[in-house]
């Protein structure tokens, strides 16, 4: 298949199937990309109960060996798992606006931000959910390990100052306009919110770019964005 579309047409483009959970952070980050790159129409969405453990289970497993969401699935069955490797597909279909770089330094220090971003923040959350609280609940989190979760939840708040001290430099994560990269960080929130871990008030930067983040359409309507019209 041949989904590769320009003149900036996505209306011809096949429709594509999400498998996702509505408000969880990862799959938040293919939502907002999807939402900045006008792709709404041209998705259908599938929920796998995360509570449930359905992500897990071999009929998911067999779409992602990896057991996590998102998922995009192609028209021709082509499964596309990691939702930088989705945004960077999504990117590649049309034009504006570039979420993952135009020229090769854009793309260099985007990658570079958004990895960053999940390694330092985002992923480190995640790890301190799943070992250091009741995570998805005891018929998922079948090992669980605090200690490590809660190394984790330290690493995400000094990623947390990082990410303040670069947003006082620069008005994106990666420098002067919004990018995939500004999508992971804002993943990474969206979870220490859903976790309650706080951003210590001193960032003030964090604290003003999440502000500003969470005036974008994308971000702010990105739960209901599967929801029937
Ligand atoms: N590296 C993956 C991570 C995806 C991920 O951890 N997704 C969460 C959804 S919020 C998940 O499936 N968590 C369930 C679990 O780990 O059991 C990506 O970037 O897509």
């Amino acid at each position: 298949m041949n989904a590769q579309i320009s003149n900036g047409d996505t209306t011809k483009l096949p429709i594509m199937t999400i498998h996702d959970w509505s408000t969880g952070p990862y799959p938040a980050r293919v939502r907002i990309a999807l939402a900045e790159k006008n792709l709404q129409s041209r998705v259908q969405f599938v929920s796998v109960d995360l509570w449930k453990g359905e992500h897990k289970k071999p009929a998911f497993l067999a779409k992602n060996y990896s057991g996590t969401l998102p998922v995009l699935e192609l028209d021709d069955g082509t499964l596309i798992a990691e939702c930088t490797a989705i945004t960077e597909y999504l990117d590649a279909l049309d034009g504006a606006p570039v979420l993952t770089g135009r020229t090769p330094r854009e793309k260099g220090a985007i990658h570079m931000m958004s990895k960053r971003a999940e390694l330092e923040l985002l992923d480190a959350i995640s790890v301190y959910f799943h070992h250091a609280t009741p995570g998805l609940g005891p018929d998922v989190e079948i090992y669980q390990n605090a200690e490590w979760g809660l190394r984790q939840r330290d690493k995400a708040l000094r990623g947390m100052a990082y990410f303040d001290a670069v947003l006082k430099q620069q008005p994106f994560v990666a420098g002067a306009f919004f990018s995939m990269a500004d999508i992971t960080l804002i993943g990474g929130l969206i979870f220490a919110g859903l976790v309650e871990l706080a951003v210590p008030a001193e960032y003030e930067a964090l604290h003003a770019w999440y502000a500003r983040m969470n005036e974008r359409p994308s971000v702010k309507n990105r739960v209901t964005m599967s929801e029937p019209a």
